[in-house]
Order: C-alpha cells, then structure tokens, then sequence
C-alpha cells in the first residue's frame, strides 16, 4: 500500500482502475445519503403529475425505502458512466439527416442505436462486482441499471461525475450527456468523491429548442410532454394536439441534447480510448441504427416479424403496438403521399385497434396536405 493511504483509499483506486479496465468512461464513489438527499424535488415532480403513466416512477420512494431497510449496512455507493456518443458525431448526425431527407424515415434517439444497454451494462457490472468479491471475500453489492429504485442522476452528481443540465440530464464538463448511468452498492467502506461545481451559465438553449414545451423550467421535465416519454413509455393514444409537435422522432427525443453546447464536436472527444469509448454494442450496425424507413416499420403486422428486426435492442420497450403507433405518428407529421399504402394497410389488416386509430389519423393529415397543395379553383367575382 503506498504511504499516507488508508485502506479505504487503496481499494477505491482498485475498484476505480478496474471500472475504466472493464470499458466504463469515468467511475465515482458517492455516500448513502446521496439516495435520499434529492427525494424532496423527486417527490415535488411525483405529486406534480409530471410522472404521467409512469407507475414505477409513482412507486419509487416507497420501493427505495424497502431497499434501504434491507440494506441496513450499506456504506458506499460506485456509479458509473458508460459513453453512447459515436465516436465521430459529427459525421453520425449529417448521415441521419441524409437519410430522413432523402427518404420518408422517423429518428430514433441516439442512445437506442445499438443493442439494449441494461444487458451490456449489467455484464460488465457483474465482472466489477466479481472484482470485489475476490478483493474482500464475503462483501455485500447489489448492482442496478434502472432495476432498482435508484436517482441516478443525482447519485452521480454526488459522486462528481457530471452537473445538472437545465435539460435535467446529467452534463460531463468535457464529456456532454451521451451516457448511461449504473450503480453498484456495497457495505464496503470507500472514499466519497466530492460534486463538482460547474452549472449551465446563462445558456437556456435547450428551453428554446424543446418542441413540445416539456421543459417548462430549467431542470424540471414535465414527463407528459416529453417527446421520449410519449414515443417509449406512454401506452395507447398520444394525445392529438401532441402528435404534430413529435416531428419525426419514431422513438425518443434527443433535441435538447443536441443543442447544448457540451455535446458539440470537440476534437478531444473525436478520440476517444477504445476501452472507454462507446462500446461495440452500442455501435448502429448492432442494432436499430439512426433512422427507420417508415414503410418498413408500418408493415410489421405480427409480434414474430416484429422480435425478428427489434429483438435485444430497446426498441421492444414500446411494444410493436407502440412502435406502429409512432411510425404513424411521424408518416402523419411527414404527409408524404408514397406512405398513404402502407397506412392504408395498417387501417385494415393491423390487429391493433390503436394503430388503426393512428394510421386513419395520418392519412387525414396526408389527406388534407394534399387538397391545401392542390390548385384551388378561380374565384368569380360576384
Ligand atoms: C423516468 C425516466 C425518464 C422519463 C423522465 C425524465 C426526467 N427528466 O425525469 C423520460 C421517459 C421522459 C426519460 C427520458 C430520457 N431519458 Co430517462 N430515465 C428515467 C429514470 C428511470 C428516472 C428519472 C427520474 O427519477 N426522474 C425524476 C426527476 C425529478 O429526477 P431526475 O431527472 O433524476 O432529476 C434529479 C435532479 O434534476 C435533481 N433536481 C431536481 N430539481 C432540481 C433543481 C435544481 C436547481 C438542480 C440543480 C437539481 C434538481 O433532483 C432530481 C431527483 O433526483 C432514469 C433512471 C434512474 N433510475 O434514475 C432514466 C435516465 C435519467 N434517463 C436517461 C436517458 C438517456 C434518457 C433520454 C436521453 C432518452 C432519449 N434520448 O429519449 C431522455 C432524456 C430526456 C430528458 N431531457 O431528461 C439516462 C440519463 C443519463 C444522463 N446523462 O443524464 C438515465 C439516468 C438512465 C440511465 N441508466 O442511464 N427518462
Ligand atoms: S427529450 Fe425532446 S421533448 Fe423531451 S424535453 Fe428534451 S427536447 Fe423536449
Ligand atoms: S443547452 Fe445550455 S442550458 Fe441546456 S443543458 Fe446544455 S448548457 Fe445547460
């Protein structure tokens, strides 16, 4: 052990070396009080409505309560960021506009380009947890990504990862928002990083940008609005007066990433380790890529053909009924007449009374941008 470190410190680098080993892009300790220290504002959006039909969100404290007292020893707190960003942005986003200029296609929100990121997360977490087991034999860890009741935003501003955007996310100084969060809880006694103290400035970039208006406030996301929330977790219709601001995003939201300035391309993050770059999972060959042709998705009439293209990757969240619901949604937003068969296809064959109901809604807004953009008859005086 090197002098003036105690064993606390010593094993904090230990298991801090070995997160950045296993691929993590940056790793930090946090204290058992970060898991309660945020539950007031959590709470204040809870009671709010901002949660919308997000059950889980409504069971959060309780089920976090539940975690504490069967966790009675717990002592640290090791959260982790994992990098979603394409190694070469700059390029990723002009060839996503190609495609969705060049062809009637919906956006899909960066960090769902690859396969889904619980599984890659979990496996490296296990080898981290395997780590301190054989560092101290009989240590207690639970690893979560979103399984448990965990803020985890506000563990890794605890833990000096990152600061709170105005966009809610979690912003890395010189890293952006593009990655997920994990957490590994331990009895081990490990030292707590400090929070960094950084913030948005005067920027209100992302409160302009939002489409629907979901970011009425700075740091407060109204759930109901959010265009992820409306492609990814809402079940049935999304409300029409909505369904015109979702644009072309066929599943998540990524504008108010976008425009802050801490995700512009910076040479420094255009080389990226490979062990700490964006893993190979998350590459768009894995999975469902930047963009989707529309006719494509609108002729996914069964579960099987629809596991067959989505299976592994977080496109299965909304369910094929969902995933329809949004193309329909996009194709209405696009009124682009080369969609009116496929939509027609959905309004008679699909199983699903609610892709019915979207697909007829689309070809109305087709329909009407058609009759606005034809010739209108000579108008005869009196
Ligand atoms: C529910 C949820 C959603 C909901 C609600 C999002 C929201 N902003 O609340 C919806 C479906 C809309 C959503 C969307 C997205 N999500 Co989401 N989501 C979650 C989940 C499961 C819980 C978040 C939550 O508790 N929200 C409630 C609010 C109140 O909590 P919070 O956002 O964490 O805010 C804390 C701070 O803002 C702070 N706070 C509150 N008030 C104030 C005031 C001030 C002044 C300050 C400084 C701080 C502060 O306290 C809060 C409570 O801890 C987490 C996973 C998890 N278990 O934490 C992932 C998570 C937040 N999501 C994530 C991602 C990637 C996304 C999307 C980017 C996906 C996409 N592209 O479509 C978008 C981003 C939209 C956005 N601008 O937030 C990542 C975020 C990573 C990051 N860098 O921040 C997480 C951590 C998942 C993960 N494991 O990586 N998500
Ligand atoms: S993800 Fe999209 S809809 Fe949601 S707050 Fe950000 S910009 Fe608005
Ligand atoms: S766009 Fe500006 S205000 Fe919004 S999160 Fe980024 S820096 Fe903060």
């Amino acid at each position: 052990m090197p002098s003036g470190q105690g064993p606390a410190e010593q094993l904090t680098l230990e298991v801090k070396r070995e997160a950045l080993r296993l691929g993590f892009a940056s790793v930090g300790i946090a204290p058992p009080a970060a898991l309660t220290q945020r539950n007031a504002e959590l709470a204040r959006w809870i009671v709010s409505g901002f949660s919308g039909r997000m059950t889980y969100m409504e069971k959060f404290l309780e089920r976090q309560e539940k975690l504490l007292a069967g966790f009675q020893d717990l002592r640290s707190l090791v959260v982790l960021a994992v990098s979603y960003q394409p190694s070469n942005p700059s390029r990723r986003a002009a060839a996503t506009d190609e495609n969705c200029a060049t062809k009637p296609s919906g956006r899909v929100a960066r960090y769902a380009w690859g396969r889904d990121y619980h599984k890659a997360i979990r496996k490296r977490l296990k080898h981290l947890e395997a780590f301190l087991k054989i560092q101290r034999p009989g240590v207690r860890t639970l690893a979560s990504v979103d399984t448990a009741p965990l803020p985890e935003r506000a563990l890794a501003q605890a833990a000096g990862l990152g600061f709170f955007g105005k966009n809610t996310c979690l912003i890395r100084p010189k890293g952006g928002s593009y990655f997920f969060l994990s957490a590994l809880l331990t009895n081990l006694e490990l030292t707590p990083d400090k929070p960094i103290s950084w913030d948005c400035g005067a920027c209100t970039l992302c409160l302009q940008a939002c489409p629907t208006q979901a970011l009425a406030k700075p740091y407060e996301l109204d759930a109901r609005r959010c265009i992820a929330y409306l492609t990814i977790e809402l079940r049935g219709p999304i409300e029409p007066t909505l369904r015109p601001l979702v644009g072309r995003w066929l599943f998540g939201c990524d504008i108010c990433q976008e425009v802050c300035p801490y995700n512009a391309p910076s040479p420094s993050r255009g080389t990226q380790s490979p062990e700490t770059g964006p893993w190979s999972e998350f590459n768009q060959e894995s999975g469902a890529g930047a963009a989707l042709p529309l006719n494509k998705v609108l002729g996914l009439r069964s579960e099987e053909d629809f596991l067959k293209q989505f299976a592994g990757t977080p496109l299965t969240r909304p369910k094929r009924e969902g995933l329809l619901r949004n193309a329909c949604t996009v194709a209405g937003n696009l009124k682009e007449p080369s969609l009116v068969n496929p939509l027609k296809a959905c309004l008679e064959e699909d199983p699903s009374a609610l892709v019915r109901d979207q697909a007829a809604w689309a070809l109305n807004q087709i329909a009407s941008a058609v009759h606005s953009a034809a010739p209108q008859p000579a108008r005869i005086p009196p």
